[in-house]
């Protein structure tokens, strides 16, 4: 019989960290997610295949760790000796990057030099997944491939620069299986509320609602190749099953404005967001990614892989979710105000 294979990942409380776990668990990995230590709850997108680490036999366990902490990852590969490891780990807001520089540095570059040389000086045989971006292509101009010149725009995006050739390094100097997937944008229901396509779903089933009157957005006529995480996290697991280790562009090969997603998760509830949006500056960045549209090819070509979900899909599944959600909520308070009363 053989052995159930071993991953690890970092960022398991993340967007893809969620839709990865649930992949892996279903094709019968054993998973181990990196978390780190938090006043409040973080597991909120996995609490649903949480395991009791009481079971005889759980897939699934958490431990502590964090990337600004190499003797924490370093003991944690050692013990856990994983077949995969994938690195989801990152400080991933661009927005918030210009106001923490260094430490998006520290968490989104350097981390990862540290779980790359943790896995040399521990020895463990294990193939590498690296979280790469879109975001590093910067101002060069669409359409992007893996052959385009990295030009980035933003702390984060250049400390990715730096984490996606450390990682090339590695494979390059040392033979360890190392991927870099180029990732465009892509989102869900669980993405984190401050992204653009989030805060916009959110704040329109708000509207609708009646729990939000404003939307307060930057930079509207910016461009991105938005997908489906979901999709994504089945090119991270397919480029780690090839025979060579290699770096692919991930997108939809389609590209939308701000505007544009705007229109189609409003419009899906029947509102105008001109009638609620307004621009509040701070949310502009000092330097801005104008346009990303991916060529994911190379992909395609080396293991079939294409996006299932498209952008009107995927802009109305995070509205319904977010208005399933919010409505949620309105009965919760509704219901507490009664108790109140009473
Ligand atoms: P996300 O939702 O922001 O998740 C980031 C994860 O990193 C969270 O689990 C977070 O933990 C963890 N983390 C942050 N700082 C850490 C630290 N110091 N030590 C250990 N863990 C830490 O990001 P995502 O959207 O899932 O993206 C996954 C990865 O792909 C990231 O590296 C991102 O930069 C990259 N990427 C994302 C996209 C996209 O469109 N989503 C596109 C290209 C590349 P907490 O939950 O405790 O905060
Ligand atoms: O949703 P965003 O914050 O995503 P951004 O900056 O493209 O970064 C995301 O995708 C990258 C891949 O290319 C990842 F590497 C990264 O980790 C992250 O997941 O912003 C999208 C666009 C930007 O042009 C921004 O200026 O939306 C514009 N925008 C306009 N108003 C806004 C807002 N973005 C945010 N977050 N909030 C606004 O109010």
């Amino acid at each position: 019989m053989t052995a159930m294979k071993k991953a690890l990942i970092t960022g398991i409380t993340g967007q893809d960290g969620s839709y990865l776990t649930e992949l892996l668990l279903a094709k019968s990995y054993r998973v181990f997610g990196i978390i780190r230590r938090s006043s409040s709850f973080n597991t909120g997108r996995i609490d649903h295949i949480y395991q009791d680490p009481h079971d005889p036999d759980p897939k699934l366990k958490l431990v502590f760790g964090d990337l600004n902490d190499a003797s924490s990852l370093n003991k944690i590969i050692r013990t856990v000796q994983p077949d995969e490891i994938y690195h989801l780990g990152a400080q991933s807001h661009v927005r918030v990057s210009f106001d923490v520089p260094e430490y998006t540095g520290e968490i989104t570059g350097l981390g990862t030099v540290r779980l790359l040389e943790a896995i040399r000086e521990t020895g463990v045989t294990t193939r590498f997944y690296n979280a790469s971006s879109s975001e590093m292509f910067g101002s060069t101009p669409p359409p992007q491939n893996e052959q385009t010149p990295f030009h980035p725009r933003s702390p984060y995006a250049a400390a990715k620069v730096y984490a996606h050739w450390m990682t090339v390094n590695y494979r390059d100097g040392y033979g360890l299986f190392a991927c870099n997937g180029i990732l465009f944008n892509h989102e869900s229901p669980r993405r984190g509320e401050t992204f653009v396509t989030r805060k916009i779903t959110r704040a329109a089933a708000r509207i609708k609602l009646g729990l939000q009157t404003k939307l307060f957005l930057g930079n509207l006529d910016a461009r991105r190749d938005w997908g489906y995480a979901g999709d994504y996290v089945e090119a991270m697991w397919t480029m780690m099953q090839q025979d060579k280790a290699d770096d692919y562009v991930i997108a939809t090969g389609e590209t939308h404005s701000v505007r544009e997603f705007l229109d189609e998760a409003f419009g899906h509830l029947s509102l105008d967001w001109k009638e609620y949006v307004e621009i509040d500056p701070r949310y502009c960045r000092p330097t801005e990614v104008d346009a990303l549209l991916g060529d994911s090819s190379k992909a395609r070509k080396a293991f079939g892989w294409k996006p299932k979900v498209r952008f009107q899909d995927l802009a109305r599944m995070m509205v319904d979710s977010d208005l399933e959600l919010e409505s949620g909520l309105l009965d919760r308070r509704t219901r507490n105000h009664e108790v109140l009363e009473r």
